[in-house]
């Protein structure tokens, strides 16, 4: 019996709403979970893989036109438009309720309407939140499951407290009648016509980041797009940095990153706390402390192989769901492009056609059997260097922040910042070349700050002042860089070797962090003497080749100044004062 009243009213408005024919309660059993695969087996929603090969794995295809994150399609709802816009879409609240109500009117007709109880962060930890899911979508109920925590336990832990309302169809996935609203003001989203990922999983980006930052700027914490990791080093210290890239820019990888061998060999290694968000708030000792609220990962399969991301490979081997991949008919396996040098012979691709390897141009993205933007949904339990500390309840103290883009040219290798404030300004003005992981156009350049442009649930510039809020609550701030692992030379090939050689880099920063090297200023920072970046048993790299990756061309600033500029200026007069002095300052550092 559920006594929560809210959640009652919850439901029986949902269900006098979307006239679902049945109500089933994701209760979390591994018996009601397998019920359900064999269902979206049976229905044709997943493919289940080769049980030996890729134990407890299934595939799953989305419809072509709805494959990614929708932007545009995506708004947040206030009482007034400067509350949210100018970077959100913004839709006044009554007017969105009444047309969500419209479109989700007896939507559910002939369908289920499941019911799952989920909760960020470990179940019952004080720092925790729940939300409630109702969807008609056994593929979100699957992804649900591995992504957060779901079910008895947590409505047990809910009890009669408050929790996060969400409201989701696929409808008819229709992209004209598709919207993914939030509410912050009433804890609520709504959620119709798609069935893909970041717009349905409503625990990820809707309420983990979107929500949850409205409710952070109230509450005095943050959500924010970053990866947690853990260095641990000879001595067996283990220090945690967290680091913000726009999506499909490298957290994953940065995540679960395996040193190289040089560092391992000095004895040492790395651990993955959170590859996508993190919640941060101050600890009583005055530092930073920061929890992954998930409980798996949504990764991007592309590019995932062997050498540059064994772990994520090996956390996908069982109990994961993949979408929009290659399927391999000949022995029920998965394919996707980077994956190996073997592409399957007898295949479909991710549209479910018969797939031609032989006909696959690396230029001509329609020939790729794997969609660009096709993920994996693996527990977190699979990953082989997950941190002893993923469910500690207070997090982990954060020594260092990383913010970091995909720019082919202006930002170098990693800079350090100067102090809070202009830690806070260079997130502001990240900018990052567009990707797959969001419909619309790849590979053009937008600032993006703090890789949270598509997640901050209000205003952009009220955004950038809880930043510069926090940093005087912070006793012991830790420092903050900007790094860039995508430069390029006049080929356009990556100059910097990237992935787990990026220790490199971190190891650079974490010893900045404790005082124990030196840097060189420059007009946006500090950045490192090129001999402090070990390139040891690196082939292609040496001194010369990071002096060039750790240019500071005054030109190129000085454009990107104009361009800050413009941007503060469209964001509208919210800009902290703060921000307009760093400004202010690199403007003066670049004459
Ligand atoms: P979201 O899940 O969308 O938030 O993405 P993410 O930030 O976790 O990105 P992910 O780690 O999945 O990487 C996305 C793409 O960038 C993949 O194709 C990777 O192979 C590539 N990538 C990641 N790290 C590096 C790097 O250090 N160098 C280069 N050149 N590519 C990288
Ligand atoms: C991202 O786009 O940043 C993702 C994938 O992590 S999604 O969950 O679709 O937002
Ligand atoms: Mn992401």
């Amino acid at each position: 019996m559920i006594t929560n009243k809210k959640l009652n009213d919850f439901i029986e408005e949902a269900k006098a709403l979307c006239q679902p024919d049945s109500i089933v309660w994701i209760d979390g059993s591994e018996e009601q979970l397998n019920e359900l695969r064999q269902q979206a087996v049976d229905q044709k929603i997943l493919i289940r893989l080769n049980q030996e090969k890729l134990p407890g794995c299934y595939l799953h295809r989305t419809t072509v036109n709805d494959v990614a994150r929708v932007e545009g399609r995506t708004f947040i709802c206030s009482k007034n438009k400067e509350d949210s816009a100018p970077i959100n879409n913004w839709m006044e609240t009554t007017e969105a309720y009444k047309l969500l109500n419209g479109l989700f009117k007896g939507v559910m007709k002939g369908r289920t309407m499941y019911v799952i109880p989920y909760s960020m962060g470990a179940v019952g930890s004080k720092f925790s939140k729940i939300g409630i899911e109702l969807t008609d979508s056994i593929y979100v109920v699957l992804n649900m499951a591995i992504m957060t925590r779901v079910g008895n336990k947590v409505l047990e832990a809910l009890g009669d407290g408050d929790f996060v309302k969400g409201l989701h169809s696929y409808a008819e996935l229709s992209e004209e009648k598709r919207y993914i609203c939030h509410f912050p003001e009433d804890n609520t989203i709504m959620s119709i016509n798609s069935n893909y990922g970041g717009n349905v999983l409503l625990g990820k980006k809707c309420f983990a980041l979107r929500i949850a930052s409205y409710l952070g700027k109230t509450e005095g914490w943050m959500a924010e797009h970053m990866l947690i990791l853990g260095i641990q080093n000879p001595k067996g210290e283990i220090k945690y940095v967290a680091a913000a890239f726009p999506s499909a820019c490298g957290k994953t990888n940065l995540a679960m990153i395996i040193p190289p061998e040089i560092y391992k060999k000095k004895g040492y290694k790395c651990w993955c706390v959170g590859d996508d968000i993190a919640w941060i708030r101050v600890g009583e000792d005055g530092r930073l402390w920061a929890v992954n609220p998930e409980n798996g990962f949504f990764g991007v399969a592309p590019g995932t192989n062997e050498k540059s991301n064994p772990n994520a490979l090996h956390t996908t081997m069982k109990n994961t769901i993949f979408t929009n991949v290659v399927e391999n008919l000949d022995d029920e396996t998965v394919w996707w492009e980077g994956l190996d040098n073997n592409p399957p012979k007898n295949a479909l691709n991710w549209r479910g056609e018969k797939w031609d390897y032989t006909k696959y141009d690396k230029k001509d993205k329609s020939t790729c059997g794997a969609h660009p933007n096709s993920r994996f949904t693996a527990p977190t339990v699979n990953c082989p260097c997950l941190s002893d500390q993923f469910e500690a309840p207070n997090g982990v103290p954060l020594s260092a922040i990383i913010f970091g883009g995909r720019r082919a040219k202006t930002a170098p290798l990693v800079y350090e910042s100067r102090d809070w404030n202009n830690g806070v300004f260079v997130g502001s003005i990240m900018a990052s070349e567009t990707t797959a992981a969001a419909t619309g156009a790849v590979g053009v350049v937008r600032r993006d700050p703090m890789a949270m442009r598509p997640f901050v649930g209000y205003n952009m510039g009220d955004y950038f002042k809880h930043w510069i809020e926090m940093g005087t609550k912070i006793k012991h701030q830790p420092k903050i860089f900007n790094v860039n692992w995508f430069r390029t030379d006049d080929n356009g090939n990556f100059i910097w070797p990237g992935f787990g050689d990026n220790l490199r880099v971190i190891d650079w920063i974490l010893k900045r962090c404790e005082d124990k090297v030196d840097a060189v200023e420059t007009p946006i920072g500090f950045v490192p003497k090129a001999e402090d970046i070990c390139v040891e048993g690196l082939a292609d790299v040496n001194t010369d080749t990071i002096k060039e990756l750790l240019k500071v061309d005054k030109a190129n600033w000085q454009e990107e100044a104009k361009g800050i500029e413009q941007f503060y200026g469209e964001l509208g007069e919210r800009v902290p004062k703060e921000l307009y002095d760093e400004l202010a300052k690199l403007n003066k550092n670049l004459q």
